[in-house]
């Protein structure tokens, strides 16, 4: 999947109360993505919001299923670098279909911000670093604003 055609977002998120949850794997990866979400969740006016981390991908939906209970928005970093057996595909799939579960049961939008690749190059080409192409933190963060943002105003 390829970055280009992402929108330009501008987004309010005052008043919005917001739940960072983050992966340990892939430290430098996953420092870029911290960041780039930090810095949209300051560029959009959040003041309300908390970072926390777990191990690894496969442990975010739990995380996210409960923040999600008492927060508008929250959003999920995550790195997972395919090896040479099946368990990229298990954590891959965990993950991603975990966090939807969560956000759809729960309503509250999770910003997915998962990295899958083959390799840690396509990774940190990601990671909204210094060089980086993309910065999939920061876009997981702005999509979960404007879709909570949606959800208030919604009938
Ligand atoms: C086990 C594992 C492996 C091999 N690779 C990654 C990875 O690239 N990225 C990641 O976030 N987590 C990885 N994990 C850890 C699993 O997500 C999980 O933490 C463990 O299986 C323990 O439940």
């Amino acid at each position: 999947m390829s970055g280009s055609g992402a929108p330009t977002i501008t987004v309010d998120g005052s008043g919005l109360r917001v739940a960072i949850v983050a992966a340990s794997w892939h430290t430098t990866v996953m420092d870029g993505l911290v960041a780039g979400a930090e810095r949209a969740l300051h560029e959009s006016g959040v003041e309300d919001w908390r970072t926390v981390r777990v191990p690894g991908s496969f442990e975010l939906p739990v995380a996210a299923a409960r923040l999600a209970e008492d927060h508008d928005a929250v959003v999920a970093l995550g790195v997972v670098i395919r090896g040479g057996t099946p368990h990229f595909d298990y954590v891959c799939q965990a993950a991603t279909l975990g966090l939807t579960d969560v956000s759809v049961r729960t309503g509250t939008p999770v910003g997915l911000g998962v990295l899958t690749c083959d390799t840690e190059e396509q990774a940190l080409d990601r990671a909204g670093l210094p060089g980086s192409a993309e910065d999939r933190g920061h876009e997981a963060a702005t999509a979960a604003l404007a879709t909570a943002q949606v959800l208030c105003h919604a009938p």
